[in-house]
């Protein structure tokens, strides 16, 4: 395990998960000399279990993992990877079955976690399933519903704070540092992203080495892990090209995609973000480091898109492709039209889009806002209209 900020490196152990001399992101450096094929058994994260180091005296899981890489209708060459259908509704699921895993063997009886909502539901119900309790830590009236609802409806116990996910995030820093019993699951533990970056090796089950990826990044811990999923196979000869990973961001919470295009030298966090795209509604993302390092080492990119580019690109993925995303996700697709608009990416290249959440977590924006039902008078002249 090496650390990002003061270089230490220390042998791997399931029990460290920030640097021990100096606070910073640990990584996770796996030296695999080869694969054995037959261990590849099952589906979901755990057929890689040859992959995810640790030892687990007891595997708590949901069948998470798994999803399906769906061809566009209209693009030949994209492929949406449809991580909604995951057991919590969201990519999650993937490090929280390694995460509660790692808790429970280690011996742990409480978890803890910020979350602008997918984390949230995902640890509750993981550590529901392992006899754990979960304490959760949240923007106060900032989580969609459906999370709220899962967080709630699997037992955890939930503390509001004011402000942003970013406050909620130094709560659970501090009681991390103060309190050695409680096991954090954010994505600053590196043994979560041990499970993310299955999302890489199923993909390349299903086409091989794509040419971009593009991936919602908030606190940026996935865009890091499907990387170093890819980097994994090329490390072991089975791809020879890496994907350029993309991350897109919200404007109004964009601290990675300007320092990416505005070549700053120090990262401006945002100190009160704001975007409909309440997953990715984060200022100080936790894991800035990891994910430049993925942009930088696959000759990536970052961008934003607006909230009104990310509700069309949601309206899209639903009406055209019959795909229903959680607004983060969808800001996705509105990067590829970005993208290929401009130049960046050509038809022909072949495209994954990271669909990160379903669409029941978030439903707020669209039953508020939308003319989505006519009254009983106008039935006639509606289905009149349809006919037609
Ligand atoms: C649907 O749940 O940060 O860049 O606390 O829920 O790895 O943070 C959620 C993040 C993208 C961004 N899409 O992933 C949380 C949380 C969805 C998400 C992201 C999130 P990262």
């Amino acid at each position: 395990m090496r650390c990002l900020s003061c270089g230490a490196s220390f042998n791997i152990d399931q029990k460290l998960i920030v640097c021990p001399i100096c606070g910073g992101l640990l990584e996770i450096i796996n030296e695999f000399q080869d694969i054995n094929k037959n261990s590849l058994k099952g589906r979901g994260v755990w057929r890689y279990k040859e992959l995810i180091p640790g030892n687990y005296k007891k595997i708590v899981s949901l069948n998470e993992g798994n999803t399906p890489l769906i061809n566009s209708k209209n693009y030949e060459n994209l492929y949406l990877k449809f991580e909604g259908l995951n057991p919590t509704g969201s990519f999650k699921d993937r490090g929280m079955t390694v995460a509660i895993s790692s808790a429970y063997s280690l011996g742990y009886k409480i978890v803890v976690a910020a979350s602008t909502g997918n984390t949230a539901a995902s640890a509750s119900a993981y550590s529901a399933r392992a006899g754990l309790k979960t304490l959760l830590f949240l923007p106060k009236g900032k989580v969609a519903k459906g999370k709220m609802f899962q967080s709630i409806l699997h037992g955890a116990v939930i503390v509001e704070v004011d402000g942003s996910f970013d406050n909620a995030m130094s709560r659970v820093r501090k009681l991390f540092n103060e309190d050695k019993d409680i096991y954090p699951v954010n994505s600053f533990n590196p043994w979560r992203l041990e499970g993310q970056k299955t999302i890489a090796y199923e993909i390349y089950e299903d086409i091989g080495s794509p040419d971009f990826v593009i991936v919602p990044t908030g606190n940026a811990g996935n865009i890091y892990a499907i990387w170093k999923g890819f980097k994994e196979l090329e490390n072991l000869g089975i791809i020879d090209k890496m994907p350029k990973m993309i991350a897109v961001q919200a404007e109004g919470a964009s601290p990675i995609a300007d320092f990416i295009n505005k070549n700053q030298n120090e990262m401006k966090f945002v100190e009160n973000p704001e975007t409909v795209a309440t997953a990715i509604r984060i200022g100080k993302p936790v894991n800035y480091m990891k994910a430049i390092k993925a942009i930088k080492d696959s000759k990536g990119t970052a961008l934003k898109v607006s909230d009104d580019e990310i509700l069309y690109a949601q309206i899209y993925l639903a009406r055209e492709e019959g795909i229903g995303v959680e607004p983060a996700s969808a800001s996705t697709m509105a990067a590829y039209k970005k993208l290929l608009d401009n130049g960046y990416i050509d038809k022909k290249d072949r495209v994954v889009l990271i669909l990160t959440g379903h669409a029941l977590k978030d439903p707020n924006i669209m039953v508020n806002t939308e003319i989505h039902s006519v009254s009983q008078d106008n039935i006639e002249i509606l289905i009149n209209k349809l006919k037609i």
